[in-house]
């Protein structure tokens, strides 16, 4: 069987804080497999996101990120979010070849690089 590699989905996902999209509420990129990602303490201030992956629309004023497991790619919005990121099917955020991930169980695959729609979740709905 042909190896078909990585792939993964975008959420979005409210903090449960307030019924609006605001600081708190962040975007999820989950993979379908475990990566080669370090997961661990690390802070990804707004610069590093910006080095390994785009978004089609900006996302919020600022942000950071943190692995939270080897899947899972989360992206906290940290001011004001972009009214313009939506669930309306025209955003999508772009993994760059400079994040450097390939599948934990296949370290000969090549770098990935792919993007997605953002189409679930919300900024709203205490998910
Ligand atoms: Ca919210």
């Amino acid at each position: 069987m042909q190896y078909v590699g990585l792939s993964f989905t975008v959420t979005a996902r409210d903090d449960g804080a307030n019924p609006t999209a605001d600081a708190g509420d962040s975007i999820v990129l989950e993979f379908d497999e475990l990566t080669n990602v370090t997961v661990g303490t690390v802070y990804i201030d707004a610069t590093a996101v910006d080095a390994v992956l785009t978004m089609s629309t900006p996302f919020a004023s600022a942000y950071h990120g943190n692995w939270t497991d080897g899947r899972t790619l989360k992206i906290v919005a940290d001011g004001v979010i972009d009214p313009s990121f939506d669930l309306s099917g025209t955003v999508y955020v772009t993994v760059l070849a400079t994040m450097n991930i390939r599948p934990l169980a296949n370290a000969s695959a090549p770098v990935f690089t792919d993007y997605a729609f953002l189409l679930q979740g919300g900024f709203y709905d205490r998910m």
